[in-house]
């Protein structure tokens, strides 16, 4: 959800972690592989790009990723050895419209490997917003349109530009295309979009729906005249640990009970967990080798509406939006731990923001209980917060002691919205507009919309191989003699054996959930070791399976998919979505069909919001909360929080 662009021109860079300076937390240690990258590897890999030739004065550098290293060489890694610190950087030359990929050793200052990719356009950049804006204020039809709403000159409005999605026309001829939006400030020049070929520089085509609405105003959005009188305020609840957090934090590793993991940070998804596993008795025993936001996309329902499908993490690089830093208090509590994360611009130059990740303990609620004995749970949360323009996410993983690790995203800001003529609505007057969208404020609509999410999940149970998949199936059993209460039902484990059987759908009537288990590993009760994916709330999409969306967000089209580890396999729409090709990423990987059997597994999770606005989004939305849970099934021998000392600890 996108329409304001006022934070985008000042910070679309790339972020990637660095290491924390969190007071009093932070005790040392060696670089691990999976540390984030530092500002002098970035500057290292950018420059070995420039001194080798393959940069040149028109190159920018959309993304600079860690290029992890192999799975099975960061397993064995012993503290006090090294592996090559690799950067993986696609670059972008605007003047000849190619994209490529390259692999820079930041240690030895040496591109290793340098691959142009044909037709892929990375995400979004500052230049193109300019660029955009030049074009189409040459364009005789977007003048006229801008004449016809009384505007004389073009250079007194704002233009934004974004990728052209629905918008470019097809088949896909490869050059870089944008949509330009004028004076998107709130929607002020509604039904007038152009497209613009930028490779080309020319305006492909203008669309302009006239609209008999008055323009919405900055005062619309003005909220502050709501908060007056403040209501009364509260009295302190206030998280303090006079003796610090029960966490540990060394360079990137956070121990806190008995969950162990790691933490960085990526420009294009924002907080990547690594290395998440459970110390039992003195051994670490894995879960979730890797995982994060792989993809989202916000698909708008409203016919009438000129807008298309954004994707926040592969046209315009989520990470990017956590530039403006987390408020202590306000985004995390006092108690909390921040982290900064180092970004660069799209020249490469490395920039730290401070405050990018929080850690912090918050209360539970009750952990477990039987009468007068039960103990109180304590929560460790690792958060992020994205500014998307208009909107705000929220990522929080949550870890829990009782083995469950929890993915919360959180929805807020502002609804992106248009002027409409009503200012009120009646029933005939709802039912006569069809309902895509929704008044909330007087002559201000916002349309209907969904929000799908897609989390990457490089589950390890018990290790990198030997998973397996099923889905728990729960039944009633048929009426009859062996169910004379007709009340009987069972819960039966059906193998998923293959990628695309793989393709799952919630399902309430059958309390759907998967597990992914290690048969060579066996519980106390002789049961194989695993972990249940439970999902949260879900939708489905509205859109039709013609529609841009369902071709270029393929992974909408099922809540659970499941590969075999492949390290490059990391996008659920592919590595380039703006522009891509129809049906990349998950569509494409699993039409393989490949085995799922004993493996090393990816579940990929879709996580759909359908947001219906309602009065009380606006004029700022309070937060809708929506996730899902990685729940030990048979990890334990019993319930492993029973260890849990009574009470707080002595002050
Ligand atoms: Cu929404």
């Amino acid at each position: 959800m996108r329409r304001i662009a006022w934070t985008l021109l000042g910070c679309l860079a790339v972020l990637t972690g660095s290491s924390p300076t969190a007071a009093g937390q932070a005790i040392g240690g060696d670089t691990h592989p999976l540390d984030p990258l530092t500002a002098g590897e970035i500057t290292a890999a950018v420059t070995a790009l420039k001194t080798s030739g393959k940069a040149g004065p028109s190159t920018r550098f959309p993304f600079v990723h860690l290029l992890e290293p192999p799975k099975e060489k960061v397993l064995a890694y012993q503290r006090g050895t090294s592996l090559p610190r690799r950067a993986l950087i696609i670059t972008y030359d605007w003047m000849k419209n190619r994209t490529a990929e390259a692999v820079v050793d930041v240690g030895r200052k040496e591109v290793v490997s340098w691959t142009e990719i044909p037709q892929a356009q990375p995400p979004f950049l500052p230049e193109d917003h300019q660029r955009t804006a030049e074009i189409v204020n040459l364009d005789r039809r977007w003048k006229d349109a801008l004449a016809a709403r009384g505007i004389a000159d073009a250079g007194q409005v704002q233009v934004f530009g974004y990728p052209a999605g629905a918008y470019a026309p097809r088949p896909r001829s490869g050059n870089r295309i944008a949509v330009a939006i004028a004076n998107a400030v709130w929607g002020s020049l509604e039904g007038l979009l152009a497209v613009v070929d930028l490779t080309e520089g020319r305006v492909l085509r203008v669309e302009d729906r006239p609209s008999k609405a008055l323009p919405i105003t900055a005062q619309t959005f003005d909220y502050e005249r709501f908060t007056a009188p403040a209501r009364q305020g509260l009295n302190p609840l206030r998280p303090a640990q006079a003796r610090g957090p029960s966490f540990e934090v060394r360079g990137h590793e956070v121990r806190w009970q008995n969950w162990r993991f790691r933490f960085g940070f990526d420009g294009r998804v924002g907080v990547v967990l690594y290395t998440a596993g459970y110390e039992e008795r003195g051994k670490l025993r894995p879960v979730l080798y890797r995982g994060c936001l792989s993809e989202m996309v916000v698909p708008y329902g409203d016919p009438d509406f000129l807008f298309w499908n954004p994707f926040d993490a592969g046209e315009f690089g989520l990470g990017t939006y956590a530039a403006s830093p987390l408020t202590p208090v306000t985004d995390a509590p006092e108690n909390a731990t921040f982290f900064p994360a180092t970004l660069h611009d799209s020249l490469g130059v490395p920039r730290q923001v401070p405050r990018a990740m929080a850690l912090y303990e918050r209360d539970g609620g009750v952990l477990w209980r039987h009468g007068a004995d039960g103990r109180r749970a304590r929560q460790l949360v690792l958060s992020w917060f994205a500014t998307v323009d208009n909107y705000d996410y929220g990522f929080n993983w949550i870890f829990h002691q009782d083995g469950t690790l929890e993915v919360e995203v959180l929805l807020t800001g502002v609804m992106n919205i248009r002027p409409v003529e009503r200012g009120s609505e009646g029933r005939e007057a709802h039912a006569a507009k069809g309902a895509a969208g929704h008044l909330v404020a007087p002559n201000v609509e916002a349309p209907n919309h969904q929000h799908f999410f897609n989390f990457r999940l490089d589950m390890d149970v018990e290790g990198p191989g030997g998973n397996n998949l099923v889905e728990l199936v729960s039944e009633a059993l048929p009426d009859g003699p062996k169910n004379p209460n007709a009340s009987g039902w069972v819960m039966r484990e059906v193998p998923l054996l293959r990628e695309k059987e793989a393709r799952r759908t919630v399902d309430l009537a059958t309390a759907r959930r998967w597990k992914v288990s290690n048969p060579g590993v066996r519980n106390g009760l002789g049961q194989p070791v695993g972990y249940v994916l439970v999902p949260g709330e879900n939708s489905l999409p509205f859109a039709a399976a013609r529609s841009f969306l369902r071709q270029q967000a393929g992974f909408v089209d099922a809540h659970l998919w499941a590969t075999p580890y492949q390290p490059r396999e990391l996008h659920a729409a592919g590595d380039y979505v703006n522009g891509g090709a129809p049906g990349d990423g998950l569509p494409k990987w699993t039409a393989a069909d490949r085995s799922l059997e004993n493996t090393d597994l990816v579940l990929w999770y879709t996580l759909g919001v359908t947001h219906v606005p309602r009065p009380e989004d606006w004029p700022v939305m309070p937060v809708h909360r929506a996730g899902f849970k990685l729940v030990p099934a048979g990890f334990f021998d019993r319930n492993p929080a029973l260890d849990v000392p009574r009470g707080e600890p002595p002050r």
